[in-house]
């Protein structure tokens, strides 16, 4: 059976979406997948880390980001030292004021995650001792106030968290390979269907964004993200829906609305595909009625 990492048993009790977990070092640790999100930041030593059908050496500097329901293992490890950051993506705005307008924050936070399999390594995030010096500073605080749980904790961690998506969103920006830089275009993209998520972009607006011309920007928009722009675009939505039908008592056909569908009978076919049950088995299920 595959193990997967549960919310209830990583997370304090009082549900803050934010966990840290250090390893000094990491001990042997199988294939796995968890309900949460994983910022992983390698401080020393090395190892063999396994994804899907990627694997590649981690050593001091490295740093990824494990979301959804991806699998990955370390092995072969050489005093392996690393800071996890568990987190809930739903439960948190990442992406608040201007952070979206960084390239590199879509490029690691969103893309990375999903990227199906890398070409090359020089694609990924690999701080210098001076940035890797500074994030780790960052999460020594994070780690400070979800220790002490002092009132007030929940900001100050949040603070923390935030300066550190900052931190890295812009090293990763930095980064020069041609790998990085088609993906950083990508996240242009990306940044600009999110600021539009409400209303449908055409594909000249969208490849104008990431500078390519229409052929190669879905050619490359394909190899980044496993999935077309129109599939993408639906996905995000479906993803806001599946939110407000948790959260809110809204009806199916206003949340159609609220997350840019403008037919409610399209949106319960898409809601379908993608999750398997519709809106209204999903709420169920979720004990909203
Ligand atoms: C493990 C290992 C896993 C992580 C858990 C929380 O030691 O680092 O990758 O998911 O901790
Ligand atoms: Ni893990």
């Amino acid at each position: 059976m595959k193990r997967i990492l549960k919310i209830d048993e990583w997370f304090h009790p009082d549900g803050f979406p934010i966990s840290v977990e250090r390893r000094e070092p990491q001990e042997l640790f199988g294939p796995h997948s968890h309900e949460f999100a994983e910022l992983v930041i390698v401080t020393g030593g090395k190892c063999l880390h396994v994804t899907g059908q990627d694997s590649w050496e981690l050593t001091a500097g490295d740093v990824f980001v494990i979301a959804g329901t991806r699998e990955h293992e370390y092995r072969d490890l050489v005093d392996l030292r690393l800071v996890n950051i568990l987190y809930q993506p739903n439960q948190l705005k990442m992406a608040l004021l201007d952070l979206p307008s960084v390239a590199g924050y879509h490029a690691l936070f969103t893309l990375e995650p999903s990227w199906k399999k890398r070409q090359s390594s020089k694609g990924r995030l690999h701080l210098n001792a001076k940035e890797l010096a500074q994030v780790v500073e960052v999460a020594e605080r994070l780690e400070v106030e979800l220790n002490a749980r002092e009132p007030g904790f929940g900001f100050m961690a949040m603070a923390s968290f935030m300066q550190m998506v900052g931190l890295l969103s812009r090293c990763y920006g930095r980064n020069p390979s041609p790998d990085v830089k088609a993906l950083l275009r990508i996240g242009e993209a990306l940044s600009h269907l999110e600021r539009n998520i409400h209303r449908d972009v055409n594909l000249e607006e969208l490849a104008k964004t990431a500078h390519m011309s229409p052929r190669s920007f879905l050619r490359v928009f394909h190899s980044a993200t496993g999935t077309s722009p129109l599939a993408w675009v639906i996905e995000q939505r479906i993803n806001r829906a599946c939110s407000l039908l948790r959260h809110t008592e809204r009806r199916v056909t206003e949340i159609a609305f609220d997350v840019g569908f403008n037919d409610s009978n399209y949106f319960t076919r898409q809601f379908h595909k993608l999750t398997g049950v519709s809106p209204r088995d999903y709420r169920l299920r979720r004990g909203i009625t």
